[in-house]
């Protein structure tokens, strides 16, 4: 879907759910610390924004087959606002206003819950949270349509012919019947080409969604059942249950204790990397490597983007003198041992301007400006 957010090079999500979803436990796990997390609505008022590196073992193979004086994971961005309650945008709780702070990320994360636990209030059904979130969403964005809407019909009876216009025009009012009638943008058939003209008035459904299911420390081994119920009432969007607490637990530990508690419990390699597939998943994102003495790095680029493109992630004038590039898939240049090796072997492809970038491809971008 091309009306995915094109902003490179680090992507952002942001979270939103009810109080005591989890949300700021979330960004704990993630970012392994940071934000607080408390058992009172409301606790979190300024936006948390946190950065983090990518886990990638397979840029960290690399950097070791090449000795690499410096290592550099892509990068991604979390936003943890507060809290939404039924009636957010008539002012109750925070209010809505807070929203402005997820207005500009790639894509949005339901955190639902479904823990229960006496001490943290709030419902625990998750298709009640979902109800309530996806409600006070759609009104925030149609109050933006409505205000905005006058202006541009008269912007365009200023200028009837302006086609930009025309189509923009066009696509608010979809998006304005749409929202009225309660239908989330994530949901509705709305074409790719009336998505993009929405682009510039940032609205918070006309983005890729998922959910993250907060399960109790004590519901793991129902993960999948509960993930696969909550999916039912999201048709086309992926579930990630997660146990937000422990996770975010796990995350203040130093790496073996936390290796060892997660390996215990079954969680495997833990949160973030779980969470950013998914999170890439959602948004189409794969990753190209390069390696060397200097450094290695991974780098982020779209599903269907081709070489020229990609080596303009590392600098334009690579995208607008590319002759060609030199590339080899990362386990067989790890299984040759180095890239001179590589070269020795013939096992480098030469790569012209039509080539589709694949995720793991490791690189050599030959240009001339
Ligand atoms: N038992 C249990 N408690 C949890 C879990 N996840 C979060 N909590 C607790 O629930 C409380 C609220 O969590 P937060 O992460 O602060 O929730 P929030 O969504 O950021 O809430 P607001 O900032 O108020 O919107 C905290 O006391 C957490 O420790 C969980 O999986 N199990
Ligand atoms: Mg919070």
């Amino acid at each position: 879907m091309n009306w995915r957010y094109p902003r490179l090079p680090m992507e952002r999500f942001g979270f939103v759910g009810l109080p005591n979803a989890g949300k700021s436990s979330l960004f704990n796990a993630l970012a392994g610390g940071g934000a607080l997390a408390a058992p009172y609505a409301f606790a979190t008022t300024d936006p948390n924004v946190g950065v983090v590196k990518v886990p990638d073992q397979r840029l960290d193979a690399l950097a070791e087959m090449s000795e690499s004086r410096k290592v550099v994971n892509s990068t991604t961005e979390f936003v943890d606002i507060g809290g939404l309650v039924e009636g957010a945008s008539q002012g109750e709780g925070l209010g809505n206003k807070f929203l402005a702070g997820i207005r500009e990320v790639d894509a949005l994360v339901l955190v639902l819950r479904t823990f229960s636990d006496e001490d943290v209030p709030g419902p625990s059904d998750p298709i009640e949270h979902l109800r309530i979130v996806e409600i006070e969403l759609t009104l925030a964005d149609l109050e933006s349509v409505e205000t905005r809407i006058d202006r541009r019909r008269k912007a365009l009876r200023a200028d009837p012919r302006d086609s930009a216009l025309i189509a923009e025009v066009d696509a608010l009012e979809e998006a304005l019947n749409l929202l009225s009638e309660g239908t989330p943008l994530y949901r509705s058939d709305l074409s790719d080409d009336r998505r993009s003209a929405l682009r510039e008035h940032f609205l918070l459904t006309n983005k890729p969604v998922m959910a993250v299911l907060n399960i109790g420390e004590d519901q793991l081994s129902e993960a999948d059942e509960l993930a696969s119920a909550l999916g039912s009432a999201l048709p086309g969007t992926e579930v990630l249950p997660l146990s937000v607490q422990l996770e975010a637990e796990a995350a203040l530990l130093p790496d073996e204790e936390r290796a060892e508690l997660l390996e215990g419990l079954g969680l495997g390699e833990g949160a973030l990397p779980v969470f950013v597939r998914a999170a890439h998943g959602m948004l189409g994102l794969r990753t190209f490597l390069t390696t060397g003495e200097q450094e290695s790095r991974a780098w982020t680029f779209k599903e269907g983007w081709k070489a020229p493109q990609c080596a303009g992630r590392i600098h334009t004038d690579f995208e607008r003198g590319f002759i060609r590039a030199e590339i080899i898939a990362n386990d067989e240049l790890l299984a040759l041992g180095s890239w001179s090796a590589a070269r020795d072997a013939g096992q480098l492809r030469l790569e012209g301007k039509d080539y589709l970038m694949r995720d793991g491809d490791v690189v050599e971008f030959r240009f001339n400006v």
